[in-house]
């Protein structure tokens, strides 16, 4: 359940959680990042993580700026996935890690206090180490397959996302083949926030599919 007022330990909102855009260049097509943020923060999203596979460092670092710039004046936070070095330098709210990133430990010392760490968990063994580590929110990855990320475990399924919901307080973003056919279906199962890719990056129109969700997810 989330409460509008309620804080992760660093004192992000909860509702900030709630509709968190994952990038992807590939699936923008033709159409700049940018262009596509900014229709989907139009639409009401409340985060957004710039995941960058194929840029250069200077290049990812110029993209973040540019995000950056764009969601400040709206108050939603900006993650960087996996680099610490360009979350610091563009001065992201927060860093995403996987299983195999940096850990948390060490990153947690790199990073300014305020900034929040998000943990992917793709296993219950993951859940179980998290509650030791300094996170502040963890990435259910992924409930469903997807053909976005496909170097993926056993995704979680509903089953598994309630597993995870009784097994930790820590709010739970969930990812992975979440569109709005199915999203209310994953909050049900203890979803704090729905991150997606395609549902937004692929959308022909970002904005409108960013309220259709934002409607959905609202109607609780
Ligand atoms: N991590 C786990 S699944 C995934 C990532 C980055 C991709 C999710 O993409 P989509 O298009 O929302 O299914
Ligand atoms: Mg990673």
């Amino acid at each position: 359940m989330v409460d509008a007022i309620a804080k992760t330990t660093r004192g992000v909102p909860l509702q900030a959680l709630r509709l968190y855009l994952v990038t992807d260049q590939f699936c923008a097509g033709g159409r700049t990042l940018t262009d596509v943020v900014a229709a989907a923060v139009q639409g009401g999203v409340t985060c957004v993580q710039l995941r960058e596979k194929l840029l250069n460092t200077r290049d990812f670092l110029a993209q973040a700026l540019l995000l950056k710039a764009l969601l400040a004046p709206h108050g939603i936070p900006l993650v960087i996935n996996d680099r610490i070095d360009v979350a610091l330098a563009c001065g992201a709210q927060g860093v995403h890690l996987g299983q195999g990133d940096m850990p948390v430990a060490q990153a947690r010392r790199l990073l300014p206090p305020d900034v929040f760490i998000g943990l992917s968990v793709e296993t219950m063994d993951d859940v179980v180490r998290s509650a030791l580590l300094s996170v502040d929110y963890l990435g259910v990855s992924p409930i469903h397959a997807t053909p976005t990320k496909t170097d993926t475990q056993t995704p979680w399924g509903l089953d598994g996302l309630r597993q995870v919901r009784s097994a930790t307080a820590l709010p739970l973003v969930a990812i992975g083949g979440i569109h709005a056919g199915n999203a209310r279906a994953v909050l049900a199962a203890g979803a704090d926030g729905l991150a997606v890719v395609s549902a937004l990056c692929s959308a022909p129109d970002p904005r409108a599919a960013a309220v259709a969700l934002r409607k959905l997810m609202d109607s609780d």
